[in-house]
């Protein structure tokens, strides 16, 4: 079933690779959404994007989900000296006229409970919920992580060596 899901959005998405990396929704455009391919059998990885407003009143993202997955929320990485912390994020405010960044070691969408592993090349469908412009489908490319960051040994607590 998700097999069949995922299958069929990379055939939606096959023709129009270079659309799928900026969405449009109201005053909001989602630019380059790509999710972390996941390792081995983790059930955790990481998506990232960024968010344009050009509209002239704030928006906020209040909720994502995922077919993918059991949970998706926004979590933010921080520094306290060298250590490196995990926070989840109730909501994201995405300023007028402003933008939002998502990228690792800051704020990311935390990916949690895979059903199945996301491979480098899927499209993987998540719907972001946002106050104003409301639900966004969005196709996020999976892509093969970075080179792990040295800082990812010291990260406390749950699965975040992931990202
Ligand atoms: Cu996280």
């Amino acid at each position: 079933m998700l097999k069949t899901l995922i299958v069929a959005v990379a055939l939606l998405a096959a023709p129009s690779l270079v659309q799928a990396h900026q969405v449009k929704a109201g005053n909001l455009e989602l630019i380059h959404p790509h999710i972390r391919a996941s390792m081995g059998q983790s059930p955790t990885t990481a998506g990232y994007l960024t968010i344009l407003n050009h509209g002239k009143t704030a928006d906020r993202l209040l909720s994502i989900s995922c077919a993918c997955a059991a949970s998706v929320t926004v979590h933010e990485m921080k520094m306290t000296g060298s250590m490196a912390s995990m926070a989840q994020v109730p909501s994201v405010e995405i300023p007028a006229g402003g933008k939002v960044t998502l990228a690792p070691g800051g704020l990311h969408l935390m990916v949690m409970g895979l059903k199945a592993p996301i491979k480098a090349g899927d499209m993987v469908e998540m719907v972001l919920t946002f106050d104003k412009a409301g639900a966004v489908k969005t196709p996020f490319e999976a892509a093969d992580r970075p080179a792990s960051k040295p800082m990812s040994d010291k990260m406390p607590g749950m699965d975040h060596s992931n990202h």
